[in-house]
């Protein structure tokens, strides 16, 4: 069943000579094909993969990050990477763990009063709506400290991390259930639930698996500890674990190793844990009634109070007909449920099989009582033959599934085999199989877990990537390969490194999906959602003392922080409040105090508190961290402590030659009249705004609302100046004047973005020559000293083909051959006045041909430029 190499590169191949890329590689495109030795299947892959600039990816994945404790989130089928989240570990871009209100996040997932800066993340689950995903939240598990982390989709920030009350460790989460009303959460390694010492020895009275089911409300996207409660289950090794869904839903389904309960001992002469712990040829699949077992948690009399968290004993949950098991396959890993709900598929791990269980057979078992048995601690035990659809040899290693919307096909990762091998689940028959690179754990399908699976391309998530990198020391990155499933057979597309943790599992979902906003409402707490307390609009700024507390309100706009300068004493706790004032898309401003190991990323609108004992003396500039304008080096202010306890010598001020009153004078005068020049500019931009009902289009009108953000800030700044000129302060006027200018070049730089995005909106459509013309325009580098609608360093060719006479022509011979011009008068002239003679830029005829359409499309709406 396994293709070789060659077998798959000629079968596609075959396909590939046939297409029009192979047969039409002429020119270029060839010539880059040869230099970079590539083949027509790599140029297809290629293009099947890449997105142009500004183009967007149709799918989001977000994977875990592993041992990074945080998230990767990238596209698809582009794979590039958009974003890390921050969740269990400090994140310094972000600010995550650097200001008070990340840090109250992150504190939430203490343990036993201990702070934990990482996580082991492995299983993140998108929040769903009748099993399909809803594009609202996001939950991941940590399996090194048990916790279950809650990212918002609105603006991809962590809210919240709770902390499982009895686990010591978890593996089988996170997993919603079809309407998010719960999130599942399985062990993994059986241990006391208490928070005690118990020997060993004792392993099977004392230490117990479980499952949590965390209440979640799906309208706030936040768990409600106290209306959570945990399945107790054997002292097996739980593992993956499943929401049931469709016919299946109320229900939950759990993998486990370790039915064994051996608890190893080498170092006393024992077999090692890996001997013990596979013994047996089958383990158990949990299957339980989360739904049921939820109500009677209500009831204080079936629940035992463990760390002041609700634990359903094994054998309520068993008088209640809610926790069966049914044999598996030994040390399974993988259970998938299919999106109708019916098939449970459960991969062998140390077995060549999948098992596929069906929930029609399982179910008629148990409502008859039907039972082969019980275990130790008295739970029924299912059939397994009776509760089986079916079986299929598939390889070595199956680990994980996903399913497509094709009926009945489902996908699986082969660990040892290192293949995909699709496969279907009720026809019980293998299909394809395609090598991945190397050793292969999950693997991610577009909305392949949900009720909606979309197809078009699996993820390989790799183990190992040995070869297929530079090689960046040993410690190599992960590799994730994009596989288009569209065809008959797979076929892998492409190769992404991942440099971030080893991504256990990843989720993806159709990015039509999110709708993440770009701004907050001005001051918000992102981590509540609610107005910060601490929220500061300009004119609000302020230092306030309090004994020893001191309180900084301030703000960020571009390009300055107010207030610039703060003094403090040595010892004070001093709490700061920033906020960005910023209404522009991607304004973010960062905010650090340098040695104070602190920094907020304020996006647009956001309230950050900074809270720190300003404990050593010095003057420590804080400056903003993102370049957000030209003047982003000026965004800066001091803090100055001092020790209250010292003396300072004040040093001798050097006597430097100051300007008279007349050189002030001037220097005044020249400011005010740049200003009313560069307002004049400003004014024709808005004339032509208005003129053409710039508010009739959205972007455009965002663009001009960020212009007049700026603009109207510059009436505050003329009274000052001009209260200063009253005073006779002409240093402190000028300054003020030159703030006014600053505020009009911002003004200017977004007023001329919106002109040209209205000028493209409202200009005739170009045709596909005169587009491909103004490409070649802009690419041939005639843009370097011909600007449309303006003077440069060359004249503006708005209405040269009417200059001429035959001017289309003339133009043509110009473009193509100007030195055999340089003598006609015109041309001459102009070389004289610019100083500059036009170059040959080697065009060819059709390209010239699409420069004039392009400049005929300039001449038909020449009144916009
Ligand atoms: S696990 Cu890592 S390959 Cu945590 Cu889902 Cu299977
Ligand atoms: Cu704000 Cu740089």
């Amino acid at each position: 069943m396994k293709k070789s190499f060659s077998t798959i590169s000629s079968l596609v191949l075959g396909t590939a000579l046939t297409t029009s890329v192979a047969s039409g590689a002429t020119g270029e495109l060839a010539k880059i094909m040869k230099d970079r030795g590539l083949s027509e299947v790599d140029v297809i892959r290629a293009a099947k993969t890449y997105n142009p600039t500004g183009v967007k990816d149709k799918y989001v994945v977000f994977s875990s990050g592993g041992q990074s404790g945080q998230m990767i989130v990238y596209g698809v089928p582009s794979m590039r990477i958009l974003k890390y989240i921050a969740v269990f570990t400090p994140e310094p871009w972000q600010g995550y763990g650097y200001d008070k209100d990340s840090i109250d996040v992150l504190r939430q997932g203490n343990i036993r009063g201990r702070e934990i800066n990482w996580g082991d993340t492995h299983h993140p689950a998108l929040s769903e709506t009748d099993g399909k995903y809803d594009g609202k939240w996001l939950a991941i598990n940590d399996k090194a400290n048990p916790r279950i982390a809650i990212i918002d989709l609105a603006d991809f920030e962590t809210k919240q991390i709770v902390v499982n009350p009895v686990f010591k460790s978890d593996h089988g989460g996170a997993f919603f259930t079809p309407n998010s009303e719960h999130i599942l959460e399985a062990a993994q390694y059986a241990a006391p639930f208490d928070n005690n010492y118990h020997p060993i020895e004792e392993y099977k009275e004392t230490y117990r698996g479980g499952v949590t089911v965390w209440k979640f409300d799906p309208k706030i996207g936040r768990v409600v500890p106290n209306d959570s409660y945990t399945i107790e289950m054997p002292p097996y090794m739980q593992d993956l674990s499943d929401s049931g869904k469709g016919l299946s839903n109320g229900w939950g389904f759990t993998n486990s190793f370790n039915s064994e309960m051996y608890t190893g001992g080498i170092e006393v002469g024992m077999p090692p844990n890996e001997a013990g712990m596979s013994r047996n040829d089958t383990d158990y699949l949990h299957v339980y009634n989360w739904e049921k077992l939820y109500k009677l948690s209500k009831d204080p009399k079936n629940v035992k109070i463990i760390n002041d968290h609700k634990v359903i004993p094994m054998d309520v949950a068993v008088k209640n007909n809610a926790l069966f098991l049914i044999p598996e396959p030994k040390s399974p890993h993988g259970v998938d449920v299919d999106p109708t709900g019916q098939y449970i598929v459960v991969c062998g791990k140390l077995d060549t099989h999948a098992s596929v269980y069906d929930f029609k057979k399982i179910k008629k078992l148990i409502d008859n009582k039907e039972f082969v048995g019980k275990d130790p601690f008295g739970i029924p035990i299912l059939d397994m033959k009776k509760s089986l659809h079916g079986q299929v040899e598939l390889g070595l290693g199956p680990l994980h599934n996903q399913y497509s919307p094709v009926d009945g096909e489902i996908y699986t990762s082969l660990y040892v085999d290192s293949q995909v091998v699709k496969w279907n689940f009720k026809t019980l028959k293998v299909l394809d199989k395609e090598n991945v690179h190397y050793n292969i754990g999950h693997l991610a399908g577009m909305e392949g877990k949900s009720a909606d699976p979309q197809g078009e391309y699996i993820i390989a998530l790799n183990k190992l990537a040995i070869d297929r990198f530079q090689n960046v020391g040993p410690l190599h990155p992960q590799n994730h390969q994009l596989i288009d499933i569209s065809g008959k057979t797979m076929d892998l597309l492409v190769d992404m490194p991942l440099p971030l943790g080893e991504p256990h599992q990843a989720v993806a979902i159709r990015a039509s999906k999110l709708h993440p906003h770009v701004r907050y409402e001005m001051g918000t707490n992102t981590k509540t959602g609610k107005q910060h307390i601490g929220k500061t609009l300009a004119g609000q700024e302020r230092i306030e003392r309090d004994g020893n507390h001191v309180k900084v309100y301030g703000t960020l706009v571009r390009s300055h922080i107010n207030p610039e300068r703060i003094t403090v004493n040595k010892g004070d706790r001093v709490t700061m409040y920033l906020t960005n004032l910023e209404r522009a898309e991607d304004e973010t401003h960062g905010f650090t105090v340098d040695h104070y190991n602190l920094h907020g990323s304020l996006e647009p609108g956001e309230t950050i508190e900074l809270d720190f004992t300003a404990d050593i003396e010095g003057v420590f500039p804080y400056y903003c961290t993102e370049f957000c304008s030209a003047l982003h080096l000026e965004m800066m202010g001091y803090l100055m402590v001092k020790d209250p306890n010292k003396k300072y010598e004040s040093a001798q001020k050097i006597k430097m030659k100051s300007m008279t009153p007349e050189e002030l004078k001037a220097e005044y005068d020249k400011t005010v009249a740049v200003n009313n020049a560069t307002d004049a500019v400003i004014q024709s931009v808005v004339k032509f705004l208005k003129d053409n009902k710039y508010q009739d289009h959205k972007v455009v009108a965002n663009l001009v609302t960020d212009a007049f953000d700026q603009y109207n800030q510059i009436p505050a700044q003329k009274k000052k100046a001009d209260e200063a000129v009253k005073a006779g302060e002409m240093e402190k006027a000028i300054l003020f004047e030159n703030m006014i200018w600053q505020l009009m070049v911002k003004t200017a730089d977004v007023g001329i973005r919106a002109k040209d995005a209205l000028v493209r909106i409202i200009a005739t459509t170009q045709s596909t020559a005169a587009a491909r013309g103004e490409k070649t325009f802009a690419e041939g580098g005639c843009n370097g000293c011909h600007v449309i609608g303006k003077v440069s360093s060359g004249p503006d060719l708005t209405g040269v083909l009417q200059r001429h006479e035959n001017g289309v022509d003339w133009v043509s011979r110009f473009i193509l051959d100007p030195q055999s011009m340089y003598t006609d008068p015109y041309v001459k002239g102009m070389i004289d006045y610019f100083n500059l003679k036009m170059p040959n830029q080697h065009m060819n005829k059709e390209e010239v041909k699409d420069i004039i359409e392009y400049l005929k499309w300039v001449d038909e709406n020449a009144n916009l430029f």
